[in-house]
């Protein structure tokens, strides 16, 4: 295997002989062999000629590729068995088109056993494309097409999909096969940040379905009646685990990328959902053994469970562990969760992990609505800067970074978050600004858009450039979903974005170069150093 997908990939170059995630080597093999037969299936689906024989209706298709894809980012799936089913679907559906003449070796690929697939060394995978940089932007553009698909999918599950979308989805994995200069294959790794923008602003059309999130405190206490978990990005399985769970007898707490769901008007009204417990995903081995109840795992960040607390770990859509219970979609995209609520019944109620609340909910609606007020603040110079802290956590010391960052900032600098990161600094009490909170959560990592179109308009209210915004970018990264982010900021024009902990491995010195020069990407340092390169002292 070769995997250098995460920021905490081994040794900062790749893990090679299993995961730092936990994911195995065979594992890992097969995720390179869906991903290779997706390059073919959109390759032969891109070139057919004009009146070739193709399948009909590709919705199907369509989600199968979306979900197959949200797989094989980091903490997402694990489970073998899975990519095995996976694969064959996938070869099912590329062999639905006919053969194209000419076209490269690897389109027709039909892996005959195992052997094949584990033992191939680099023949499918990602070290296969010899070229350093033409590796490292396929790289990239790959990982921004996982972090894509992930947040498609949730847009799909609430009735948002956009064909433009799927089209560039095909174009992108096709391109592994096709010919493309390295200024080429640039431009189509940025066009990848372009896609990424029409995703996040359709996962935020579609999060509309629960209402616009209010500024909202979240509780994190506990109660005494036994509980489920919800972890994760998908707000619908949320909806649906909360109406199955009413008058049971079982509670709702949510977890990590899942608080957001207290600031939705629509979640607000169910009074069995109690309260956000713990914190990011990076601490769910201390955290979820004193929860005593089942979790519910609805996307990443998945972290490979002792074996002890196996049964408690459910998981569903592109989610997969072997040895947890998953929860299939039916064909009436509905969900049966009474297992999981049949187990939370014989267990003990959570224990508390006295956590004081924490605030989340400032997307571009709750923000602009105070619009006026920041301006004047800005004026009155009593808001200096923004800095956006967006992004991951993860489980390395050195995250300490960003609770010293955001302790050292001056009380003059409102932090504007989204992603786990947030963990790291919403329960340092940063205060307020004249009644507006200093540390401003628009939600999950794909509500960065929201930040954006705080930024964006903003500055259309000032009448300057977004790049001359009192606004800087210290990001912290740690899976693909962070890669499309990045890149979707690129695109749209944002500048001397900091990035950390550490660099992307699969950046080559070349491509490092591109992004240095013409986007002025910077990784972050020490924190004195930092806060003086982004004019926040
Ligand atoms: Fe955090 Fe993990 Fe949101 Fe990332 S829960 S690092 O995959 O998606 O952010
Ligand atoms: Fe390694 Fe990250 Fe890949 Fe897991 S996802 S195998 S930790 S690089």
């Amino acid at each position: 295997m070769f995997c250098q997908q995460c920021e905490e990939t081994a040794r900062g170059l790749g893990c090679t002989a299993g995961g730092v995630c936990g994911k195995s080597n065979d594992t890992a093999c097969y995720q390179d062999a869906v991903n290779f037969i997706l390059s073919g299936l959109a390759y032969r689906k891109i070139h057919q000629p004009a009146g070739a024989k193709v399948p009909a209706d590709t919705a199907k298709q369509d989600k199968a590729v979306v979900e197959i894809l949200f797989a094989t980012l980091t903490n997402v799936n694990f489970d073998k068995e899975r990519f095995k089913e996976y694969l064959k679907t996938l070869i099912a559906y590329r062999d639905a088109y006919p053969i194209i003449s000419g076209e490269p070796e690897g389109c027709a690929w039909t892996p005959k056993s195992e052997e094949e697939i584990v033992h191939l060394e680099g023949g499918i995978g990602l070290l296969a494309i010899e070229d350093d940089n033409e590796r490292s932007l396929f790289s990239l553009l790959l990982f921004g097409l996982k972090g894509m698909c992930a947040y498609y999918s949730h847009a799909e599950v609430l009735g948002k999909t956009d064909p433009d979308i799927m089209a560039f989805i095909y174009k992108g994995l096709a391109s592994r096969f096709e010919v493309y200069t390295i200024a080429e294959r640039t431009e189509l790794v940025l066009e990848c940040g372009t896609v990424g923008a029409k995703v996040l602003a359709l996962l935020d059309e579609a999060n509309k379905h629960y209402g616009t999130t209010e500024i909202t405190k979240v509780p994190c206490g506990v109660k005494d009646k036994p509980g489920i978990l919800v972890t994760g990005h998908d707000l619908r399985d949320l909806e649906m685990l909360l109406e199955q769970t009413k008058g049971t007898g079982v509670d709702v707490y949510t977890h990590g990328e899942m608080l957001i769901a207290h600031a939705h008007p629509a979640f607000k009204q169910y009074d069995n959902l109690i309260a956000n417990y713990g914190t990011s995903w990076a601490n769910q081995k201390d955290e979820f053994p004193k929860f005593n109840g089942p979790v519910l795992f609805t996307t990443n960040c998945l972290v490979p469970p002792p074996e002890e607390s196996r049964g408690r770990i459910f998981t569903t859509g592109s989610v997969g562990f072997d040895g947890a219970v998953h929860i299939p979609e039916k064909a009436d995209g509905s969900k049966d969760f009474s297992e999981i609520i049949a187990l939370a019944k014989r267990c003990k109620a959570p224990i508390d992990l006295k956590l004081s609340e924490v605030t989340t909910g400032a997307g571009h609606d709750a923000v602009l609505a105070l619009a006026p007020k920041i301006l004047k603040l800005i004026e009155e110079k009593k808001i200096r800067r923004f800095v956006v802290m967006a992004g991951c956590d993860g489980r390395h010391k050195e995250r300490r970074y960003y609770t010293e960052f955001a302790q050292a900032l001056p009380k003059d600098v409102i932090i504007l978050t989204a992603g786990c990161a947030k963990y790291r600094y919403n329960r340092l009490n940063l205060g307020e600004i004249d009644g507006v909170p200093r540390v401003l959560d628009a939600g999950q990592c794909n509500d960065s858009y929201s930040l954006v179109v705080i930024a964006t308009e903003l500055a259309k209210a000032l009448k300057i450039p977004v790049n001359e915004l009192p606004l800087s970018f210290n990001i912290a990264w740690y899976e693909q979903k962070a890669i499309l982010v990045f890149l979707t900021l690129l695109a749209l024009g944002i500048r001397d974005i900091m990035i950390g902990p550490h660099l992307p491995a699969c950046l080559s010195p070349d491509v490092l170069n591109t992004l240095v020069e013409r986007f002025g990407v910077q990784p972050n340092t020490t924190v004195e150093a930092d806060l003086k390169t982004l004019h926040l002292v």
